[in-house]
């Protein structure tokens, strides 16, 4: 099993960028803000025209930067953009880096930046998807090693 889990490929774990809520650095935090509640999602990606991944954006950062001294200040939310709000840091991984690498990484961020060689963004990897097909292969093992025993 551990074979087979090692040589997982990121590629068919991946979420492919068609399917993946994301934003422009240049969007305003009322848009990012529209876009997070409508998909779901507490963190999206945030790409570039050239599809680029500059940060992500999450609620709690955009909510954090309209907090007035004693209120959310949410008048502010048209006039603040993206890349002001965002945390450039972003955790990224290639195809060929391996799917140990991945799953190290996830251990600290609930999804992965796929980049491919020219560093262009290709999609994301989730912790779910990870976690889900190492649950598949430990099925599928706990399965085939289970011997009934004959009375
Ligand atoms: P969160 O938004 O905090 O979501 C945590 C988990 O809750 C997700 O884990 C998923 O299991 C579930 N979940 C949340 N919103 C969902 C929705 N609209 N549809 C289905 N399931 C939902 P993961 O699937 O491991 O995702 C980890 C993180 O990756 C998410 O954290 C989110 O920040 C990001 N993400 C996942 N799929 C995305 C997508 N299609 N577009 C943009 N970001 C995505």
């Amino acid at each position: 099993m551990l074979q087979e889990l090692i040589g997982l490929s990121i590629l068919d774990l991946m979420t492919d960028v068609n399917r993946v809520a994301c934003v422009d650095p240049e969007n305003s935090l009322e848009h990012a803000l529209l876009v997070l509640v409508k998909s779901g999602y507490s963190a999206i990606p945030v790409l570039d025209r050239s599809g680029i991944v500059q940060g992500t954006i999450s609620k709690t950062l955009i909510l954090d930067s309209i907090l007035g001294l004693e209120r959310i200040e949410f008048e502010h939310l048209g006039e603040q953009k993206v890349k002001d709000a965002m945390n450039p840091n972003v955790t990224k991984i290639r195809p060929h880096d391996g799917f140990v690498r991945a799953l190290e990484l996830a251990i600290n961020a609930p999804f992965l930046c796929v980049e491919d060689d020219d560093g262009r963004f290709i999609g994301i990897l989730t912790r779910s998807s990870m976690l889900n097909r190492i649950h598949r292969s430990m099925k599928t093992e706990m399965h085939s090693s289970y011997r009934p025993t004959s009375s």
